[in-house]
């Protein structure tokens, strides 16, 4: 895993979504599964992929890649990933796995929110009839119960931090920021959603109790982004519910993280050619499988692949890197001629940094010495130097010159 920006997606919902399905098909680490509500209790933890196409066919060159995978062209960055216990309804105050399921999304940095698009699951898990619930509060109660959790840890102290902000003129965002660190809330997300509400950050003791929930729920939108993973697609009653959700203000991806998980494990035992976000797959050792396991993969390329273009797994820890958490790639090479490191490894580290990272900041990420010793980067593609300040861009490939060294 990279140093420095390294982001963690959180996989939530209520119980029984698929959370922990869409986990392991995204990581291929045991999970335990099952159809009732609260199968996970302790989070998972593992390793997902962001995919990217590989700068190496554009280059030229044949890479040997080092901190992440290149398949067929294919760039797999690795991200981290948590899967926690269910959530339901008043779990802020306790209900269920409540505060222990929100600790441990405290430092997400994104949410993969699981939904049962089929509304075959009621609102605390259980199965009920396909159709028979609505999937779209499940969004409203979600968004509810985290706002209403960081509500209540800021609660306590509010009327005290808001008094001294206006009597000492201390700064509002300095001591929220305090305040907030461990839930990794920063100075910007906090001024964001000041700005977002229009409230006045100089007189917080004026604000209503309304004014304060507002705000609370303007941070946890910019500090937590989220999307909607709208899973169980291959059941008939989610096309209507998909249609529904993809109306709300959320990037919406249709989902069978069942199809992917099966996928993967095949793809795993080398019985199927497919990467994760394909559109399809080649059976590669038809003697291997049974004839029910052919059908179940035709039938998963049919009504899925086929359909939606893929299982919509790896599609969502994408669009969470690069929308939600507006990511770029850059491949940092020291032998700008080579592409290589000091190794002579070709293209060896992928990088995912924020957009507006500089060249400078860049170098920091690679190693503290460089950024203290920067004098300029290289772009690769065009050999011209890079000033400290400008910003990288997706794709780009940079080598570092320092006082010290290249990097
Ligand atoms: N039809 C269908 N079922 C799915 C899909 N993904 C998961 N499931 C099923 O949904 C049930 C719940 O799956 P889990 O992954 O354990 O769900 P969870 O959200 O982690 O559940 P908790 O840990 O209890 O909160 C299991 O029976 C899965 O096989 C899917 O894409 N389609
Ligand atoms: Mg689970």
């Amino acid at each position: 895993m990279q140093k420095g920006y390294s982001r963690l997606l959180g996989v939530i919902g209520k119980p029984n979504t698929g959370k922990s399905t869409f986990f392991s098909a995204a990581t291929l680490a045991l999970a335990e599964i099952a159809n009732y509500p609260f199968t996970t209790i302790k989070p998972n933890r593992g390793v997902g992929y962001v995919r990217t196409p590989c700068v190496h066919e554009e280059f030229k060159v044949k890479d040997n890649p080092k901190n992440s995978l290149c398949v067929d062209g294919v760039r797999l960055i690795p991200v981290e990933m948590i899967d926690v216990a269910g959530l339901v309804p008043g779990a802020w105050e306790g209900r269920g796995l409540g505060n222990q399921f929100l600790d441990e999304i405290r430092r997400a940095d994104a949410l993969i929110h699981v939904v049962d698009a089929s509304g075959g699951t009621d609102c605390e898990g259980r199965l009920c009839k396909p159709g028979e619930h609505d999937p779209l509060e499940d969004v409203g109660f979600l968004e509810r119960e985290i706002t209403m959790w960081m509500a209540a840890i800021l609660k306590k102290d509010w009327p005290k931090l808001a008094r001294t902000a206006e009597t000492e003129s201390r700064d509002l965002y300095t001591m929220l920021e305090e305040r907030l660190s461990g839930l990794g809330i920063k100075r910007s997300h906090i001024s964001e959603a000041t700005r977002k509400t229009g409230l006045n950050a100089d007189k917080p003791a004026s604000w209503s109790d309304d004014d304060f929930l507002r705000f609370v729920d303007a941070v946890r939108r910019v500090s937590k982004p989220m999307l909607i993973v709208a899973n169980k697609v291959d059941l008939h009653t989610a096309e209507a519910n998909i249609d529904r959700l993809k109306k709300l203000d959320y990037v919406v991806i249709p989902c069978c993280a069942e199809a992917e998980l099966a996928l993967r494990r095949a793809a795993e035992k080398q019985l199927i050619d497919y990467k994760p976000g394909d559109c399809g797959f080649r059976i590669v050792q038809p003697e291997k499988l049974s004839q029910s396991q052919v059908k179940a993969l035709e039938t998963i390329k049919e009504k899925i692949l086929v359909k939606n273009g893929s299982t919509g797994v790896q599609e969502a820890l994408n669009m969470a890197y690069f929308k939600l958490l507006n990511m770029v790639t850059v491949y940092p090479v020291e032998d700008v001629e080579h592409l290589a490191d000091h190794d002579g490894r070709v293209l060896p580290d992928a990088y995912l940094v924020p957009y507006g990272t500089t060249a400078r900041q860049f170098a920091y990420l690679i190693h503290s010495e460089l950024g203290e010793s920067f004098i300029y980067a290289i772009d690769a593609r065009d050999k011209r130097r890079i000033g400290e300040d400008a910003v990288l861009k997706d794709r780009d490939v940079v080598s570092v010159v320092s006082a010290k060294k290249r990097a």
